[in-house]
């Protein structure tokens, strides 16, 4: 996948250069762009914001700068998020679905109180919130969607996670995990998961599952019971 993030603060994505991103893209699994808005701006001052029509506190991005970037890295098969907190919140089958259907990913990155709605009318395709808070730049939803997308591009993470395994695509939040050593500052791993019945692990991981989304995430507890009118809750 080929990914194009416009910013005028580039520095920001130097890290996407470390850690599991750096292989990926060595690996030409995943290739990614930084364009810096600034230098599309035909502005004496290189100037990329402005006062807002109609008054109210804060600047805008102009649409020049903004529209001439994109359309220098715009081809037929790109598709172009805005990342706002206005937009559809992003949620894991979001991710899954942009993973699996694009091959360009145009991603661009808003400042001050947001872009001009002309260049979300004329050049994006879908605008993307990470949830319900605002941040100072559309820089950090914008890692945050590539991170999210690239666990799904083939060959990006060394294991091979089986997905269905994975919190969320059950629909429950995980289970409690340990690792060596058995007792650690006096407390045991649960018995159960050194007994090697495996039967009895999956069902104590499905309890403890079950348990700790009822009581953090009654939304996702519901969807879960509707789903299977609760016939896991007393299977053994
Ligand atoms: C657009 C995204 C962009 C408008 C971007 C701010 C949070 C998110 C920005 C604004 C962002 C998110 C109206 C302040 C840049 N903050 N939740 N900041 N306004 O995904």
């Amino acid at each position: 996948m080929k990914i194009t993030i416009l910013t005028l603060f580039p520095e920001m994505f130097e890290s996407l250069n470390a850690s599991i991103l750096k292989r990926a893209q060595e690996k030409n699994l995943i290739e990614i762009n930084i364009v810096n808005i600034r230098d599309y701006s035909l502005d004496n001052n290189k100037r990329c914001d402005d006062y807002s029509y109609g008054g109210g506190a804060g600047m805008i991005m102009t649409p020049q700068p903004l529209f001439d970037a994109i359309s220098s890295v715009k081809t037929d098969k790109s598709y172009t998020i805005y990342l706002s907190p206005r937009g559809k919140v992003l949620t894991q089958e979001k991710v899954v679905e942009l993973a699996k259907t694009q091959k360009e990913l145009i991603l661009i990155c808003g400042h001050y109180e947001g872009i001009d709605e002309r260049i979300i009318d004329l050049c994006v395709d879908e605008e993307i919130s990470i949830g319900d808070y605002v941040l100072t730049g559309g820089e950090i939803p914008a890692m945050v969607l590539i991170d999210s997308i690239s666990r799904y591009i083939p060959n990006v993470l060394g294991n091979n996670i089986t997905t269905e395994e994975e919190s969320f695509s059950n629909g429950l939040l995980e289970y409690p995990q340990y690792t060596r050593p058995q007792v650690f500052r006096g407390l045991k791993v649960p018995e159960v998961l050194t007994s090697g019945n495996h039967k009895e692990i999956n069902n104590w991981r499905l309890e403890k599952a079950l348990e700790i989304t009822k009581l953090r995430r009654p939304d996702l507890y519901k969807d879960y019971c509707k789903k299977r009118q609760n016939r896991y809750l007393f299977l053994r």
